[in-house]
Protein backbone atom coordinates (compact mmCIF):
# COMPACT_ATOMS: atom_id res chain seq x y z
CA UNK A 1 0.00 0.00 0.00
CA UNK A 2 1.23 3.37 -1.24
CA UNK A 3 1.79 6.45 1.92
CA UNK A 4 -1.09 7.97 0.53
CA UNK A 5 -3.36 4.90 0.82
CA UNK A 6 -2.22 3.82 4.56
CA UNK A 7 -2.79 7.64 5.48
CA UNK A 8 -6.40 7.68 4.11
CA UNK A 9 -6.95 4.07 5.57
CA UNK A 10 -5.88 5.33 8.85
CA UNK A 11 -8.07 8.47 8.53
CA UNK A 12 -11.00 6.00 7.57
CA UNK A 13 -10.28 3.20 10.30
CA UNK A 14 -10.00 6.26 13.27
CA UNK A 15 -6.75 5.39 14.12
CA UNK A 16 -5.59 8.70 15.39
CA UNK A 17 -1.92 8.16 15.90
CA UNK A 18 -0.77 6.54 13.03
CA UNK A 19 -2.54 9.22 10.96
CA UNK A 20 -1.13 12.80 12.76
CA UNK A 21 2.19 10.48 12.43
CA UNK A 22 1.80 9.64 8.21
CA UNK A 23 0.52 13.44 8.42
CA UNK A 24 3.88 14.90 9.57
CA UNK A 25 6.26 12.79 7.94
CA UNK A 26 4.65 13.62 4.62
CA UNK A 27 3.92 17.57 5.39
CA UNK A 28 7.85 17.32 5.15
CA UNK A 29 8.07 16.27 1.68
CA UNK A 30 4.50 17.15 0.14
CA UNK A 31 2.27 20.38 -0.72
CA UNK A 32 0.01 20.69 1.84
CA UNK A 33 -2.74 20.78 -0.45
CA UNK A 34 -2.52 17.08 -1.49
CA UNK A 35 -2.80 16.19 2.57
CA UNK A 36 -6.00 18.37 2.38
CA UNK A 37 -7.20 16.53 -0.87
CA UNK A 38 -6.48 13.21 1.28
CA UNK A 39 -8.44 14.48 3.98
CA UNK A 40 -11.83 15.28 1.94
CA UNK A 41 -11.52 11.51 0.12
CA UNK A 42 -11.51 9.93 3.59
CA UNK A 43 -13.78 12.40 5.15
CA UNK A 44 -16.27 11.22 2.15
CA UNK A 45 -15.90 7.61 3.04
CA UNK A 46 -16.55 8.19 6.83
CA UNK A 47 -19.61 9.91 5.83
CA UNK A 48 -20.66 7.10 3.57
CA UNK A 49 -20.04 4.75 6.43
CA UNK A 50 -21.95 6.91 9.24
CA UNK A 51 -25.03 6.94 6.38
CA UNK A 52 -24.80 2.95 6.23
CA UNK A 53 -25.22 2.59 9.92
CA UNK A 54 -21.32 1.56 10.27
CA UNK A 55 -20.43 4.35 11.86
CA UNK A 56 -21.94 5.88 14.94
CA UNK A 57 -21.97 9.54 16.25
CA UNK A 58 -18.87 8.82 18.69
CA UNK A 59 -17.07 7.49 15.31
CA UNK A 60 -17.77 10.72 13.58
CA UNK A 61 -16.88 13.10 16.32
CA UNK A 62 -13.64 11.32 16.46
CA UNK A 63 -13.09 11.68 12.80
CA UNK A 64 -13.83 15.46 12.97
CA UNK A 65 -11.15 15.97 15.41
CA UNK A 66 -8.75 13.46 13.61
CA UNK A 67 -9.75 16.15 10.37
CA UNK A 68 -9.16 18.75 12.62
CA UNK A 69 -5.98 17.78 13.38
CA UNK A 70 -4.28 17.19 10.38
CA UNK A 71 -6.25 20.07 8.50
CA UNK A 72 -4.71 22.59 11.14
CA UNK A 73 -1.08 21.51 10.33
CA UNK A 74 -1.28 21.23 6.65
CA UNK A 75 -2.77 24.85 7.15
CA UNK A 76 -0.08 25.65 9.64
CA UNK A 77 2.18 24.09 6.62
CA UNK A 78 0.32 26.36 4.04
CA UNK A 79 1.01 29.52 5.90
CA UNK A 80 4.13 29.32 6.52
CA UNK A 81 4.84 29.34 2.84
CA UNK A 82 4.05 32.79 2.33
CA UNK A 83 1.14 34.97 2.61
CA UNK A 84 0.41 37.30 -0.55
CA UNK A 85 1.85 40.89 -0.16
CA UNK A 86 -0.72 42.47 -2.01
CA UNK A 87 -4.08 42.15 -0.31
CA UNK A 88 -6.38 41.89 -3.21
CA UNK A 89 -9.93 42.14 -1.70
CA UNK A 90 -12.26 41.39 1.08
CA UNK A 91 -14.11 37.98 1.70
CA UNK A 92 -16.53 37.55 4.57
CA UNK A 93 -17.50 33.66 5.16
CA UNK A 94 -19.43 32.17 7.40
CA UNK A 95 -20.75 28.31 7.71
CA UNK A 96 -24.34 28.75 7.41
CA UNK A 97 -27.05 28.96 10.74
CA UNK A 98 -27.53 25.45 11.81
CA UNK A 99 -24.48 24.12 10.45
CA UNK A 100 -21.63 23.66 12.83
CA UNK A 101 -19.13 21.97 10.28
CA UNK A 102 -16.01 23.96 10.14
CA UNK A 103 -13.12 22.45 8.44
CA UNK A 104 -13.62 22.76 5.32
CA UNK A 105 -14.50 26.68 5.91
CA UNK A 106 -11.47 26.69 7.39
CA UNK A 107 -9.30 25.18 4.95
CA UNK A 108 -11.35 28.10 2.78
CA UNK A 109 -10.35 30.99 4.67
CA UNK A 110 -6.36 29.76 5.10
CA UNK A 111 -6.62 29.84 1.48
CA UNK A 112 -8.13 33.12 0.80
CA UNK A 113 -5.51 34.77 2.64
CA UNK A 114 -2.78 32.79 0.93
CA UNK A 115 -4.23 34.16 -2.17
CA UNK A 116 -3.98 37.92 -0.63
CA UNK A 117 -7.63 38.12 0.77
CA UNK A 118 -8.66 39.83 3.42
CA UNK A 119 -10.66 37.68 5.70
CA UNK A 120 -13.21 38.44 8.18
CA UNK A 121 -14.63 34.71 9.25
CA UNK A 122 -17.69 34.96 11.32
CA UNK A 123 -17.51 31.11 12.32
CA UNK A 124 -20.37 28.98 12.19
CA UNK A 125 -24.10 28.61 13.08
CA UNK A 126 -23.97 31.93 11.34
CA UNK A 127 -27.77 33.83 10.83
CA UNK A 128 -28.60 35.68 8.47
CA UNK A 129 -28.55 39.08 10.02
CA UNK A 130 -24.90 38.82 11.00
CA UNK A 131 -23.92 38.26 7.25
CA UNK A 132 -25.80 41.65 6.98
CA UNK A 133 -24.38 43.18 9.55
CA UNK A 134 -20.80 42.12 8.66
CA UNK A 135 -21.49 43.35 4.41
CA UNK A 136 -22.58 46.64 6.32
CA UNK A 137 -19.59 46.66 7.95
CA UNK A 138 -16.83 45.55 5.88
CA UNK A 139 -18.00 46.20 3.04
CA UNK A 140 -17.06 43.03 0.92
CA UNK A 141 -15.99 41.65 -2.64
CA UNK A 142 -16.83 38.04 -1.99
CA UNK A 143 -18.95 36.42 0.59
CA UNK A 144 -18.74 32.66 1.23
CA UNK A 145 -21.03 30.21 2.94
CA UNK A 146 -20.19 26.60 3.49
CA UNK A 147 -22.79 24.30 4.03
CA UNK A 148 -22.51 19.97 4.99
CA UNK A 149 -25.93 19.39 6.03
CA UNK A 150 -28.81 19.59 4.02
CA UNK A 151 -30.86 21.92 5.89
CA UNK A 152 -27.90 24.43 5.26
CA UNK A 153 -29.71 24.97 1.78
CA UNK A 154 -32.36 26.73 3.56
CA UNK A 155 -30.74 28.39 5.51
CA UNK A 156 -28.64 30.16 2.84
CA UNK A 157 -31.67 30.84 1.21
CA UNK A 158 -32.60 32.84 3.79
CA UNK A 159 -29.33 34.73 4.19
CA UNK A 160 -29.34 35.59 0.35
CA UNK A 161 -33.02 37.07 0.79
CA UNK A 162 -31.62 38.79 3.95
CA UNK A 163 -28.73 40.28 1.67
CA UNK A 164 -31.30 40.93 -0.60
CA UNK A 165 -33.58 42.69 1.32
CA UNK A 166 -31.16 45.40 2.66
CA UNK A 167 -30.37 46.05 -0.44
CA UNK A 168 -26.74 44.60 -0.65
CA UNK A 169 -26.81 42.02 -3.21
CA UNK A 170 -25.59 44.15 -5.98
CA UNK A 171 -22.56 45.06 -3.86
CA UNK A 172 -20.76 41.39 -3.37
CA UNK A 173 -20.27 38.26 -4.87
CA UNK A 174 -21.56 35.28 -3.32
CA UNK A 175 -20.02 32.22 -3.08
CA UNK A 176 -21.49 28.68 -1.63
CA UNK A 177 -19.71 25.72 -0.84
CA UNK A 178 -19.48 22.19 1.06
CA UNK A 179 -20.87 18.94 0.38
CA UNK A 180 -24.45 19.76 0.17
CA UNK A 181 -23.85 22.31 -2.51
CA UNK A 182 -24.43 22.13 -6.53
CA UNK A 183 -25.84 23.62 -9.57
CA UNK A 184 -28.99 23.33 -8.44
CA UNK A 185 -28.98 24.82 -5.00
CA UNK A 186 -26.86 27.61 -6.46
CA UNK A 187 -29.72 28.49 -8.90
CA UNK A 188 -32.05 28.28 -5.82
CA UNK A 189 -30.26 29.85 -3.30
CA UNK A 190 -29.41 32.71 -6.17
CA UNK A 191 -25.76 32.38 -5.45
CA UNK A 192 -22.86 33.43 -8.18
CA UNK A 193 -21.35 30.41 -8.22
CA UNK A 194 -20.95 27.01 -6.21
CA UNK A 195 -18.59 24.45 -5.36
CA UNK A 196 -17.10 21.91 -3.69
CA UNK A 197 -13.34 22.52 -3.88
CA UNK A 198 -11.39 24.85 -1.73
CA UNK A 199 -9.15 25.58 -4.76
CA UNK A 200 -12.14 25.51 -7.35
CA UNK A 201 -13.68 28.43 -5.20
CA UNK A 202 -10.37 30.26 -4.73
CA UNK A 203 -9.77 30.66 -8.84
CA UNK A 204 -13.28 31.43 -9.31
CA UNK A 205 -13.05 34.26 -6.40
CA UNK A 206 -9.26 35.96 -8.22
CA UNK A 207 -11.18 35.69 -11.56
CA UNK A 208 -14.21 37.72 -10.10
CA UNK A 209 -11.45 40.47 -8.64
CA UNK A 210 -10.17 40.42 -11.94
CA UNK A 211 -12.78 41.17 -13.58
CA UNK A 212 -13.83 43.70 -11.10
CA UNK A 213 -10.75 45.95 -11.65
CA UNK A 214 -10.94 45.60 -15.02
CA UNK A 215 -14.60 47.60 -14.79
CA UNK A 216 -13.18 49.55 -12.01
C1 LIG B 1 -16.38 15.51 10.66
C2 LIG B 1 -17.88 15.54 10.54
C3 LIG B 1 -18.62 16.02 11.61
C4 LIG B 1 -17.97 16.70 12.83
C5 LIG B 1 -17.63 18.15 12.41
C6 LIG B 1 -16.41 18.73 13.11
C7 LIG B 1 -16.08 20.10 12.60
N1 LIG B 1 -15.42 20.87 13.42
O1 LIG B 1 -16.36 20.49 11.47
C8 LIG B 1 -19.12 16.61 13.88
C9 LIG B 1 -18.94 15.34 14.70
C10 LIG B 1 -19.24 17.81 14.83
C11 LIG B 1 -20.34 16.45 12.98
C12 LIG B 1 -21.64 16.69 13.41
C13 LIG B 1 -22.77 16.39 12.65
N2 LIG B 1 -22.79 15.82 11.43
CO1 LIG B 1 -21.22 15.60 10.32
N3 LIG B 1 -19.83 15.02 9.21
C14 LIG B 1 -18.53 15.06 9.34
C15 LIG B 1 -17.87 14.45 8.07
C16 LIG B 1 -17.47 13.00 8.38
C17 LIG B 1 -16.65 15.17 7.52
C18 LIG B 1 -16.83 16.68 7.24
C19 LIG B 1 -15.50 17.27 6.87
O2 LIG B 1 -14.82 17.90 7.70
N4 LIG B 1 -15.03 17.04 5.63
C20 LIG B 1 -13.68 17.44 5.18
C21 LIG B 1 -13.67 18.83 4.56
C22 LIG B 1 -12.25 19.21 4.16
O3 LIG B 1 -14.49 18.81 3.41
P1 LIG B 1 -15.65 19.89 3.15
O4 LIG B 1 -16.21 20.36 4.42
O5 LIG B 1 -16.51 19.37 2.09
O6 LIG B 1 -14.83 21.16 2.60
C23 LIG B 1 -14.18 21.23 1.34
C24 LIG B 1 -15.07 21.75 0.20
O7 LIG B 1 -16.41 21.35 0.30
C25 LIG B 1 -14.87 23.22 0.18
N5 LIG B 1 -15.75 24.11 0.96
C26 LIG B 1 -16.39 23.91 2.13
N6 LIG B 1 -17.05 25.03 2.49
C27 LIG B 1 -16.81 25.96 1.56
C28 LIG B 1 -17.24 27.29 1.46
C29 LIG B 1 -16.83 28.05 0.38
C30 LIG B 1 -17.26 29.47 0.27
C31 LIG B 1 -15.98 27.48 -0.62
C32 LIG B 1 -15.53 28.28 -1.77
C33 LIG B 1 -15.58 26.14 -0.52
C34 LIG B 1 -15.98 25.41 0.56
O8 LIG B 1 -13.55 23.39 0.67
C35 LIG B 1 -13.11 22.29 1.46
C36 LIG B 1 -11.76 21.84 0.97
O9 LIG B 1 -11.81 21.46 -0.39
C37 LIG B 1 -19.05 14.56 7.05
C38 LIG B 1 -18.99 13.60 5.87
C39 LIG B 1 -18.81 14.31 4.54
N7 LIG B 1 -18.95 13.59 3.47
O10 LIG B 1 -18.59 15.51 4.48
C40 LIG B 1 -20.27 14.39 7.98
C41 LIG B 1 -21.64 14.95 7.55
C42 LIG B 1 -21.48 16.31 6.90
N8 LIG B 1 -22.31 15.10 8.84
C43 LIG B 1 -23.57 14.75 8.82
C44 LIG B 1 -24.45 14.79 9.92
C45 LIG B 1 -25.82 14.18 9.72
C46 LIG B 1 -24.07 15.38 11.14
C47 LIG B 1 -24.96 15.58 12.37
C48 LIG B 1 -26.39 16.04 12.08
C49 LIG B 1 -24.94 14.28 13.18
C50 LIG B 1 -25.84 14.27 14.41
N9 LIG B 1 -26.81 13.37 14.36
O11 LIG B 1 -25.66 15.03 15.32
C51 LIG B 1 -24.16 16.66 13.14
C52 LIG B 1 -24.58 18.07 12.64
C53 LIG B 1 -24.41 19.11 13.63
C54 LIG B 1 -24.74 20.47 13.01
N10 LIG B 1 -25.83 21.07 13.45
O12 LIG B 1 -24.03 20.95 12.14
C55 LIG B 1 -24.00 14.32 7.43
C56 LIG B 1 -24.88 15.38 6.73
C57 LIG B 1 -25.97 14.72 5.94
C58 LIG B 1 -26.98 15.70 5.41
N11 LIG B 1 -27.34 15.46 4.17
O13 LIG B 1 -27.44 16.60 6.05
C59 LIG B 1 -22.62 13.99 6.74
C60 LIG B 1 -22.57 14.25 5.23
C61 LIG B 1 -22.33 12.49 7.02
C62 LIG B 1 -23.28 11.58 6.28
N12 LIG B 1 -22.90 11.12 5.09
O14 LIG B 1 -24.34 11.30 6.76
N13 LIG B 1 -19.98 16.01 11.73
Amino acid sequence: MSVIEEFVKAIIDLNEAKAIDLAKKRLEVEDPMAILNDLKRAAEVIGEKYEKGEYFIADLVMAGEILKTISDMAREKLRAMGRAREVIGKFVIGTVEGDIHDIGKNIVVTMAEAAGFEVIDLGVDVAPGRFVEAIKQYNPDIVGMSCLITVGIESMKKTVEAIKEAKLRDKVKIIIGGGRVDEYAKEYIEADAWTNDAATGIRIMLKWIEEKRKIG
